[in-house]
């Protein structure tokens, strides 16, 4: 047994990820898998491509009300802390950074990422904007790492930008909220950045990049399997496809091989058959419709503030905070009725603030 647990230990985290998605029908491979040191630097690069609209509009939207989202997350007494999940490089907190430095003395910032190189250049970065900001780091899945903010004294912000919750289910964004909700108190708040249905004319480019970016984003999945389970994939042997999905309102992302070819993960003990054309599926990013979004805060005992979005409504930033009814909870299934609907899609559009679009 001694021996058994050592093993298992001895293993990259990443094996178990592995032997499931490929072991199982049909293939798939989980997001996370994507951000090692250099798939995070490959996301990097994509949030600069002409194609990828997200994170420059994003961060317009940040740029132009990052003062009024921090008035309305602001507790009067207390100093307002912030988390972050899924930070990065945390290269849009910043300017609610710089927002927050000028109506209080000191900023206290726990982002949480899985990917420590990536929180090393957010530590860089941040200290050069002031010594006021402290930096609490937390190497951790999000998912995980989340019960750290629970303990947090004072008043909490808590951000989840960049349309990552586009990567769960409906269900299980719904789900995560919900644990996140758990970690909160009545005036903490949380400001989520979400990406917006729209054409798939704007949306596919975006997932498939001239450059090829993306491609190598997706396929770097394989590229560390290879490096850190001693994976023998031939990155030549797979084609990035990017669709979307109407039904689902989400962008896909599969690797397909492109003849029938049987790989070995020698870490694994394992041999994966393809069939020509078979497929791995690597990534959901859903793009939600103001609907979606009310569902998913209704779900998880949020209560919606207010709606920040760019001038062409490509991209929204809420700011919910929990809602005090626990009947909040009842599920939209439950809950929506035609006219309650319609009543949710009026409440919406009176959240709905447009600015002025400097986000191109
Ligand atoms: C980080 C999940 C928001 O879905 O747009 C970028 C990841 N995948 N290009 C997204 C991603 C392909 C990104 N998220």
């Amino acid at each position: 047994m001694g021996a058994l647990r050592t093993l298992q230990v001895a293993l990259p985290e990443a094996a178990n990820d592995v032997a499931q998605g490929l072991g199982g029908r049909p293939k798939s491979l989980p997001p996370r898998l994507f951000y090692d040191a250099i798939g995070s630097r490959l996301f990097e690069r994509i949030t600069r491509l002409p194609e990828y609209y997200l994170t420059r509009t994003e961060s317009g939207i940040l740029d132009t009300c990052a003062a009024e989202v921090l008035q309305r997350a602001e507790s009067p007494a207390a100093n307002l802390s912030l988390v972050e999940l899924g930070a990065g490089t945390a290269a849009k907190t910043s300017t609610l950074i710089r927002a927050l430095l000028r109506r209080q003395l000191q900023v206290e910032f726990y982002p949480i990422d899985v990917c420590e190189s990536a929180l090393q250049v957010a530590r860089q970065s941040l200290m050069a904007i002031s010594p006021r900001v402290k930096f609490h780091p937390l190497v951790a899945d999000y998912t995980q790492g989340l019960g750290a903010a629970a303990h947090l004294p004072g008043r909490k912000l808590v951000l989840y930008l960049g349309s990552s919750i586009g990567n769960f289910e409906p269900e299980d964004a719904a789900a995560l909220l919900r644990r996140l909700r758990c970690c909160l108190q009545g005036g903490d708040s949380l400001l989520l950045g979400v990406d917006l249905a729209k054409s798939p004319a704007l949306l596919a480019p975006a997932y498939n990049d001239r450059a090829g970016v993306t491609a190598r984003f997706n396929k770097n999945v394989l590229a560390r399997i290879n490096r850190e389970l001693g994976g023998h994939f031939d990155l030549r042997a797979f084609r990035h496809v990017a669709e979307w999905n109407h039904t689902r309102s989400r962008m896909e992302m599969y690797l397909e091989s492109r003849w029938p070819q049987a790989v070995a993960i020698d870490l694994l003990d394992m041999r994966v058959a393809f069939a020509a054309g078979e497929r791995i599926h690597t990534e959901n990013s859903y793009k939600y419709t103001p609907l979606m979004a009310r569902s998913l805060f209704q779900d998880s005992g949020f209560e919606l503030e207010q709606t920040w979005t760019d001038q062409r409504g490509w991209f929204a930033l809420y700011l919910a905070k929990p809602a005090r009814e626990p009947s909040s909870f009842v599920s939209s299934a439950d809950r929506d009725d035609h006219r309650s609907g319609l009543a949710n899609q009026r409440q919406a559009n009176r959240q709905l603030t447009i600015l002025g679009g400097n986000a191109s």
